[in-house]
Order: structure tokens, then C-alpha cells, then sequence
């Protein structure tokens, strides 16, 4: 994916060098996103959402005419993986069909139960969940990127929606989803909202008309989980944010 966004910008670059001073090229046009936000009591704009979207697939296997799919964290499946750094990428379509798949520049990835605990026990008075009880993180990055796939399928898919769930947002403009498509443009960088109560709960939703995003780029704050690392709310100099739910549209083969 990265190999195919310098391909586009070097096709832009390339244009722009051969073209006439008087010509302007037009700008890209970037399809127009219905975004929802919610801190406080997120409850009914994340309900709100989900009926924008339609019926759960739950992890039904193969490509549905519509709905959405969701990822709680929260399930017996992945128990195997709590509080350790090295839950599956891949998870979420192989021992659960919902079509997506992460990465990370980081090392790995933690589903944990502990509020994070384990790895700083000041985090269990940071951190909350949205649902009951497990919540997610990158290990050694703040940030990670899902791709999306035809669910328990290989097979590369786009979406036509996206929400996530973050908890204790406490900078303006930091936390944020940059939505891709397939051919690696970006369709747009959206913030949370700052956290409104000791909850600490936000909600990002934006949805397209069509399913046109491929990947999307979550970034949770300014810092990754540490030992050695507080929240900035708590002596610590980084913005400490961490994820829940993700709900996004049904994926559908990107051809
Ligand atoms: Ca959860
Ligand atoms: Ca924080």
C-alpha cells in the first residue's frame, strides 16, 4: 500500500512538471463523508451509527449485500491473547470471518482485560471500555492501520463506513483516522473529540455513499503504552489513548 501511494504521487508530480504554466490542474475531487462524533454519553450516536449502516453480519463468512460488521474485543475466542503482545493481525478474518486485518509499525498488538494494568498500573485509572471488558492497543507504536477484506476471504475489500471507539482523549486534533482508498489516496484525516467526563469515552463515525475505503490509519494520541510512560493527564508527557469498538460497513471485494 505504501509502494502504491508514492506510485500516485510520483504520477502527480510527473504531470505537474509537463504542464503548461497557464494550465491548472484540477484539484482531486474527494467524495463527500457524513461524520458523526460523540464524548460523554456516546451510547446513542455509536446506536445511531450502527443503524446508518444497517444489520450486524456478526462474522458470518462471504461478502453480504449490506449491513456491518463489528469488533468488540470482547469475545471467548480471543481469550487465548488477552494481556499479551501478540494477538493476531490477522484474527478478525481468520478465527473470526469479519474482514479486517492489521498492521503496525510497531511490534505487535494487545487485547487486554486489565484496563492495561499489567503494563502500568496507573493505566487502570486512565482507561475505560466501551464494551464490557476488553479494550485494544498497538504495542510500541500509537499507531496501526486496518485494512479490509471479503470476510474469512483473502481477498483485498472495501468499505463504505468506519467508526471506532477511543478511550481518554485529552489533545484536540491528535487522535485521528486517516481513510485511504484503494488506490492509496487519502479521503480524508478526521479527529475525535476531546474527552467531556471521567469516562473518558469518545466516538469518530464517517460514512461515504459507496464503499471506497480500503485502509484505514488510527492514530491514538502522541504515545505508545510503557512501563515507564504516563498519561499526560498523570505526570507523563504524551497523550495516552487507547481503542474499543470498531464498526465498520460490510467489506466488499475491491475490484
Ligand atoms: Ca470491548
Ligand atoms: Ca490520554
Amino acid at each position: 500500500m505504501h509502494s502504491m501511494r508514492f506510485m500516485a504521487l510520483t504520477a502527480v508530480a510527473v504531470i505537474a512538471a509537463c504542464s503548461d504554466d497557464t494550465i491548472t490542474n484540477p484539484a482531486p475531487v474527494i467524495p463527500q463523508a457524513t461524520v458523526l462524533t460523540a464524548t460523554g454519553n456516546i451510547a446513542p450516536e455509536v446506536d445511531a451509527f450502527r443503524t446508518l449502516l444497517g444489520a450486524s453480519n456478526g462474522a458470518t463468512p462471504g461478502e453480504q449485500p449490506g449491513g456491518r460488521r463489528e469488533i468488540s474485543w470482547d469475545g471467548a475466542g480471543a481469550n487465548p491473547f488477552n494481556n499479551k503482545n501478540d494477538f493476531p493481525a490477522d484474527f478478525f478474518n481468520t478465527n473470526v470471518k469479519s474482514g479486517a486485518v492489521f498492521t503496525t509499525a510497531g511490534t505487535g498488538f494487545r487485547n487486554d482485560s486489565t484496563l492495561f494494568a499489567e503494563i502500568n498500573p496507573a493505566y487502570a485509572s486512565q482507561f475505560n471500555f466501551f464494551s464490557a471488558t476488553k479494550i485494544f492497543t498497538p504495542v510500541g507504536s500509537n499507531q496501526l492501520d486496518q485494512l479490509f477484506q471479503v470476510a474469512g476471504q483473502p481477498t483485498p475489500a472495501v468499505v463504505r463506513a468506519f467508526g471506532i471507539v477511543f478511550s481518554d482523549v485529552d489533545v484536540a486534533g491528535k487522535t485521528t483516522i486517516q481513510l485511504f482508498a484503494q488506490d492509496g489516496s487519502s479521503l480524508g484525516i478526521f479527529a475525535a473529540p476531546v474527552r467531556s467526563d471521567a469516562a473518558g469515552l469518545s466516538f469518530l463515525g464517517v460514512t461515504f455513499d459507496q464503499p471506497i475505503i480500503a485502509r484505514v490509519r488510527i492514530t491514538l494520541g502522541t504515545g505508545a503504552l510503557a512501563a515507564n510512560a504516563n498519561d499526560v493527564t498523570d505526570g507523563g508527557t504524551s497523550d495516552l489513548v487507547v481503542l474499543d469498538n470498531l464498526i465498520y460497513g460490510e467489506p466488499k471485494k475491491a475490484f
